[in-house]
């Protein structure tokens, strides 16, 4: 029926046109003789929507019939960005409908860049979602994904005097054609109330959370396709937003309390109405647990009618249900499970809990401690009564299980327990997380190890090392190459004579018989000279700053944080200007220029971070206008930095920066999409940098830094001795104090991290050897061939960093499921 009244599949160019012309006249109401780009853009959207439809319906079909065991990936952040392209080319429409549009007047690139990013998410948690959903979707594996979605992404940065501006992120302004409203999936989500507490029939003590209607909202289903790569699947990202279960309190209204009748109604909607900007930070405000709760509340049960719409018994419901917490925002979900399987059930606690936690696998992405999520228990027991109960019944019972295998150790009962013991109390929500959890995963080799060093230290001692695991991060290639990087993509899909790399990284391994043609290397040249154009367009088009494609592309582009050390990048800058203000012209002629190329926001509240983006910008202010060096620098700052501004920059990067203290960065993953676009790095020994470094070789990358066993060491002398700060960064110091950039009353605070703030970040520690190897990177530049197979060769050894590679390992080693490709109806 789909082909016979021509809803699906019809990919030509023609069909396209057809579609297009209904959708300006029907979907949208408007005159084909008064389309613009924006029309354009959501003609062409919903077109390429219909096709999705039909995708994602035979999907589901599929896994209707197979009820195979699926996968879950509970993350309160996908970071998408824009949909338009991706769709295109995983469904392989893009040359029919660029072909379609052309005819009709338009330029596919400005259709495209008429969308706005769906920006739910902060970064790399966010963006890792992302990519992971898109490879279970190429990979056939039955998989939902279940997130919120935010009225406000995360928020729009703009530049004043220097300074960042916030301004909120309305994404929703217009139609969005990428989801559809599930407004008949609705689900009750309970808050507050109190458990009452009785006997059965049969004996038994049971509990019932009961609360008033006012306290109970709605969480209406949004779902958003998901198309594969090469494939007829198209999974689902369910996204929950928030509604009032009591639209209006009529009698308030009658009593003339106009604002009190509709105060229930904005409440419930406030719950999805904001994403919490904080990225490796939390935040404790009550909205946020509520926010959690309210989520997995509704996912939990999705996820459990669809259980049970399959009549299997209750044991077989890990066979059936993997649950994967992206990180420590879902775990309630442990709880509520639990809850369910106790309270609405009936199922014995013992018999529960053995069900729970061979369903729920959690990985962690931080090991920074003002990260770990931890709730006053009497929130907690406000906001959710009978969850707190079962908290302290799973923390009892695992406890006493501590205490059977270590008697007399009252200090590991401490460390280990769910709950900290001080006043308030609070819920610890990684150890809540470990203890409802069979599998436990860090995201690069060091972090996994870290973590079983240090803050899991005494679960490995309990649990053994067989429940600690490490998944290396992956990402994507079809969005961070073949869609940012369309030439070098090209390029790559004739070196190898088919486009199959996309779906097998590995295969960029055959670009290395490539390396030492003349001609290919010049064609190499040329499409990444090709993106610095691209990019330097951007660049004046953002900023009105005009910078040199010939300029070596110097960038750091992630959120703004202290343990990532934009603030090192800055200091180092305005090392390398003075030393260029004491060359002569003939000396300068000698210098490689570069451009300097940051982006990135800083948590609204987080102050340290906000000053050094002003740092960057009045430094930049500084160097953009002095004359007398001639253009061998420029600082840029780009607004605004997202998923689609990555899309630019990525590809047009010489070398890119990723220089957190060691054993801070988790994984980093952007390191990856810049090495797979032909990017050098210039990295610490920290998170994935090692292990790019292991593949891609000592000639490609560089290195330089403290080792993560060395941090502590270090910290502890700034702590206690009085170390000298090296040289060259006390001349930097110095230059900002005497005011050459500016008030430099401002930036006390900022230069008060190194100097009176013990160097937590150990920036003096690093400082030299970071400067050393910008020396390297200058002087390896010079020879642009020895560059370009350098280049070459970055790309070639990325294979083990596809998605795909990441989420096959978690599915058959964590969650146990098989592919379930959809039929073609
Ligand atoms: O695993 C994805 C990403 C890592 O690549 C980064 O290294 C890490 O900083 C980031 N972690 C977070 C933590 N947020 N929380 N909670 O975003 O995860």
């Amino acid at each position: 029926l789909w082909e016979k009244y021509g809803v699906g599949e019809a990919d030509d160019k023609e069909s396209f046109q057809k579609s297009f012309i209904r959708h300006v006249t029907t979907t949208l109401a408007r005159s084909v003789y008064n389309i613009d780009n924006f029309s354009a853009y959501q003609a062409t959207a919903h077109t390429v929507r219909d096709r999705l439809i039909k995708r994602w319906n035979d999907t589901q079909q599929a896994h209707t019939e197979v009820d195979p065991k699926r996968v879950y990936y509970l993350s309160l952040e996908f970071l998408l960005g824009r949909s338009l392209d991706n769709a295109l080319l995983n469904l392989g429409l893009k040359e029919n409908y660029g072909e379609g549009v052309k005819e009709l007047g338009f330029r596919m690139e400005d259709i495209l860049d008429e969308e706005v990013d769906a920006a739910l998410g902060n970064g790399g948690l966010g963006r890792l979602a992302a990519c992971y959903m898109d490879s279970l979707a190429t990979l056939d594996y039955p998989a939902w994904g279940y997130g919120l979605r935010y009225t406000y992404g995360i928020f729009q940065q703009r530049l004043k005097d220097g300074f960042q501006v916030e301004l909120p992120d309305y994404w929703l302004n217009f139609d969005n054609p990428w989801e559809l409203p599930r407004l008949d999936v609705t689900i009750d989500v309970k808050f507050c109330g109190t458990v009452n507490r009785y006997t059965d029939e049969t004996g038994k003590v049971r509990h019932v959370w009961v609360n008033e209607d006012k306290d109970t909202v709605q969480a209406v289903a949004y779902d958003v396709p998901i198309p594969g790569y090469g494939t007829k699947n198209c999974i689902n990202i369910r996204l929950w937003s928030s509604k009032p279960k009591r639209k209006f309190n009529l009698k308030r209204f009658n009593e003339g309390q106009y604002e009190q009748a509709v105060q229930e109604q904005m409440e419930a909607e406030n719950i999805t109405a904001v994403l919490y900007p904080n990225d490796n930070h939390m935040v404790g405000k009550e909205l946020r647990l509520k926010q959690q709760y309210f989520w997995v509340s509704a996912s939990l049960s999705d996820i459990v009618r669809r259980f049970k719409k399959s009549s299997k018994p209750w044991d077989e419901f890990s066979y059936q249900v993997a649950i994967q917490l992206n990180d420590t925002h879902p775990t309630l979900a442990i709880v509520e499970l639990q809850r369910i399987l106790v309270d609405l059930e009936g199922i014995d606690w013992d018999e529960a809990w053995k069900i729970v936690t061979n369903t729920f696998a959690f990985t962690n992405h931080t090991i920074l401690p003002e990260a770990m999520e931890r709730w006053p228990v009497p929130m907690v027991q406000y906001l959710l009564p009978r969850h707190m109960q079962i908290i302290f019944d799973i923390n009892l019972f695992f406890l006493q299980a501590v205490e059977r295998a270590y008697p007399d150790d009252r200090e590991l009962l401490a460390k280990l327990s769910i709950i900290e013991e001080s006043t308030p109390q609070f819920v610890r929500m990684a150890h809540l997380a470990i203890v409802g959890s069979h599998r436990v995963n860090g995201v690069a080799a060091l972090h996994s190890e870290l973590l079983k060093k240090t803050i899991f230290k005494d679960f490995v001692r309990y649990y053994g090392d067989e429940k600690f695991d490490n998944k290396t991060n992956g990402i994507t290639p079809r969005r961070w190459l073949h869609q940012a990087n369309p030439k070098l993509s090209e390029l790559i899909t004739e070196a190898l004579g088919s486009k199959n790399w996309l779906k097998n990284l590995e295969l960029l391994k055959g670009l290395k018989s490539h390396v030492d043609k003349v001609d290919f290397r010049k064609r190499w040249v040329t499409a990444k000279h090709s993106n610095k154009v691209r990019l330097a367009e951007y660049i004046k088009k953002s900023t009105g700053i005009i910078v040199n494609p010939n300029a070596l592309f110097d960038v750091q582009v992630k959120r703004i944080h202290e343990y990532k050390r934009q603030f090192m990048n800055i200091l180092g800058v305005i090392h390398r200007y003075n030393a260029l203000k004491k060359l002569t012209s003939q000396e300068r002629a000698d210098i490689v220029p570069r451009v300097v190329i940051f982006g990135g926001k800083a948590a609204p509240g987080y102050y340290i971070a906000k000053l050094v983006i002003k740092l960057i910008n009045s430094v930049a202010d500084v160097i953009n206008n002095d004359n007398s060096i001639e253009d061998t620098l420029k600082v840029v700052f780009i607004p605004d930095y997202n998923v689609s501004v990555a899309e630019i920059i990525i590809p047009a990067s010489d070398i890119s920066q990723h220089i957190s203290t060691a054993g801070t960065e988790a994984s980093g993953t952007s390191n990856m999409k810049f090495v797979l676009n032909g990017g050098l790095i210039l990295g610490t020994v920290d998170g994935a940098n090692i292990e790019i470094h292991e593949e891609i070789g000592d000639d490609n990358i560089f290195m330089f830094g403290n080792l993560a066993d060395q941090v502590d060491d270090l910290r502890h002398a700034h702590r206690y001795r009085n170390i000298p700060i090296d040289p060259s960064l006390q001349a930097v110091i110095n230059d900002i104090e005497s005011g050459h950039f500016g008030d430099s009353r401002i930036f006390a605070p900022l230069i008060n991290t190194i100097t009176h703030g013990k160097d937590y970040y150990l920036i003096s520690d690093d400082f030299q050897s970071y400067l050393d190897a910008q020396k390297l990177v200058d002087e390896a530049y010079k020879d642009k061939e020895e560059w370009t197979k350098k280049s070459i060769l970055c790309s070639a050894n990325m294979g083990k960093f596809s998605s795909d590679r990441a989420i096959q390992e978690y599915a058959e080693q964590i969650w146990n499921i098989d592919p379930v490709p959809a039929k073609r109806s």
